[in-house]
């Protein structure tokens, strides 16, 4: 241990630590901006300087290393007075749109403006004018407002592997650019949004479409239809001011028709159906020879990948559309039919947590209903601001129940939301078909929690199948060179594009750390548990869809509306 004084409370931290990890020790808070808790230390913004006794100059207190004996000061007046001059240069290029701004009082650079009293520009404003890039249907970017932390490409290079960003002339000129200088969506960017949770500021947002749905809701021709993807309801409760998963979903629900929704399904329904087609797809493979192993298809973000980086395993994917596309597809077919209603008016919005939602429900692909299966994707951030809007009181609202015919769901759907969760809801069908005997204990909690790639075996009557889940994009990738070199000992594969799983996702609540996505797991598992029925075979919605719709797993009707195909 090492021992050292700051602003003369004594404090023993472990050899390595920083001034900052010391700091947080005994409650004193130091402002950081380019410093992100799971990100490797840049020290390129400043402001969290300090001084040290013994050192002339002020210490970056994010990679200053503790010693023995150190003596710090980290609210000196002349540290104070160096903060605010870092503050003041980075506000005198920064635009002034602090109202009209995604990141409105959810700012970092904002919120240490007000805490260092910046109440004047000190140094001559004038902002860079750069363009701001709209070429994706996902993301934004706004290189103005971007403070060069480079959070961003952390995300994007190291958690993600994707390499879409990068830095681009020095000093006064430094830029953060897509990948060699062209529009996002020429890049290898996935779309996964990750670089949004990473950005302190709001140089990098959801491309927001809010009043698309309010122009919807306003048409007396259409028919707004949602579904509500797993993920969602954990981390809406974040928007409006609850702990994840505090909010009700019959409460949730009573929300989503107070601003305009006519019919609220739940993607939770596909999820389940997924499992059917998705398990027995696994086990034809399985037993015919099939390409294995085979890989979930229904995270868009790692379809992206996959297509961009791996498009020789593209076969591996499992042809299943994601639960979004088809409940997209089964809502302008299926539903409608069942509820009388013509396909042509049928407005379906999908909430989802994703940022890559929105690129995957506008592939050209995605229309096998006869319309675009789903019209419009907000993010879980969207319909929070909605939600703000329109003024809800929701600890006074009244509940009120999913739709008929594709509004009932599992457990096994509810855990699609975090990393292993469609691998234990794949898990817990396939024991059963496969045994023919009830599965006692439905948790495989090998495949559950933050690691970053986790495996286990189940034995389906003396067959050994050997699973493997992957969350985070470096993560998949160790995967997808141990299968392109041959040497993969698993039979099926999860791979969810986002840390945490879709509770992750970058359409998500601003996600300052891994310790906020495991709130948000451990509350997915709570909602499992408190479910009445937990696998997805037995699902009473999806058993009358096949009886009546379907009629069998991978049949005809499932292969036109349910299954798809992947773009080398
Ligand atoms: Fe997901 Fe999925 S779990 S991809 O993470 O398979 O976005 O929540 O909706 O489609 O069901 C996301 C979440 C989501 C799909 C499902």
């Amino acid at each position: 241990m090492v021992n050292l004084t700051i602003d003369g409370i004594k404090v023993s931290v472990p050899k390595g630590s920083t001034i900052l990890q010391a700091a947080k020790e005994v409650g004193i808070k130091i402002p950081t901006l380019c410093y992100h808790p799971d990100q490797s230390v840049k020290a390129n913004c400043r402001v969290c300087v300090c001084e040290v006794e013994g050192n002339r100059l002020l210490q970056a207190a994010c990679s200053m290393p503790v010693t023995e004996g150190m003596v710090v000061k980290t609210r000196s007046p002349k540290v104070i007075e160096a903060r605010k001059t870092i503050l003041e240069l980075i506000l005198s290029n920064h635009p002034q749109e602090c109202l009209t701004c995604a990141r409105n009082q959810n700012c970092e650079l904002q919120e240490l403006a007000e805490e260092y009293s910046i109440r004047e520009y000190a140094f001559e404003h004038k902002v860079r004018g750069l363009a701001k890039d709209t070429s994706t249907p996902s993301i934004v970017r706004d290189p103005d407002k971007c403070i060069l932390c480079r959070r961003c490409i952390d995300a994007c290079s190291v958690t993600q592997s994707v390499y879409a960003l990068g830095i681009e002339n020095r000093g006064h000129h430094a830029m953060v650019v897509p990948s060699m200088g062209k529009d996002l969506i020429d890049s290898p960017c996935v779309m996964c949004g990750q670089c949004i949770h990473a950005c302190p500021v709001g140089a990098i947002t959801e491309r927001e479409q809010i009043d698309e749905f309010l122009a919807a809701v306003a048409d007396p021709d259409k028919i707004v239809v949602t579904q509500i993807a797993p993920a969602v309801r954990l981390a809406i409760a974040e928007e409006v001011g609850m702990k994840p998963g505090e909010m009700p979903m019959d409460v949730f629900v009573a929300g989503l028709r107070q601003i305009g929704f006519d019919y609220v399904l739940h993607t939770n329904f596909t999820a389940d159906l997924t499992i059917i087609e998705e398990g027995n797809e696994l086990l034809k493979r399985l037993k015919e020879g099939g390409v294995l192993p085979m890989f979930t298809s229904c995270s868009p973000g790692w379809i992206n990948f996959c297509e961009t980086y791996y498009p020789d395993l593209l076969d591996h994917l499992s042809t299943c559309k994601s639960p979004q596309q088809m409940f997209g597809a089964l809502v302008k077919t299926y539903w409608a039919e069942k509820m009388g209603i013509d396909p042509a008016k049928i407005y379906s919005v999908s909430i989802m947590p994703c940022t890559a939602k929105k690129y995957e429900a506008s592939r050209p692909e995605m229309q096998d209903s006869g319309y675009r299966d789903v019209d419009l994707v907000l993010t879980t951030r969207e319909i929070g601001r909605l939600f703000r809007m329109s003024g809800i009181d929701f600890t006074k609202l009244e509940g009120s129940s999913f739709d008929s015919w594709m509004g009932k769901y599992t457990g096994a759907a509810v855990i699609f939301g975090a990393t292993g969760g469609v691998m234990e809801a794949a898990l817990r069908t396939v024991y059963e078909v496969v045994t023919g005997q009830e599965l006692k204990d439905v948790n495989f909690t090998a495949v559950r929690g933050m690691e970053g790639i986790k495996e286990a075996e189940v034995d389906l009557n003396g067959t050994v199948v050997k699973v493997a889940v992957a969350h985070g994009l470096s993560n998949a990738r160790k995967l997808m060179d141990q299968v392109r070199a041959g040497e993969s000992p698993y039979h099926f594969i999860e791979i969810m594009a986002c840390p945490g799983g879709c509770i992750g996702g970058g359409g998500q609540p601003i996600t300052k750390s891994n310790a906020q996505r495991q709130v948000r797991i451990d509350a997915i598992y709570v909602e499992d548990e408190n479910c009445e029925i937990r696998k997805s075979h037995e699902n009473p919605e999806v058993k009358i869809l096949y009886d009546e719709f379907l009629h069998e797993p991978l049949g005809h009707k499932s292969h036109e509306l349910l299954h798809t195909h992947y773009h080398p």
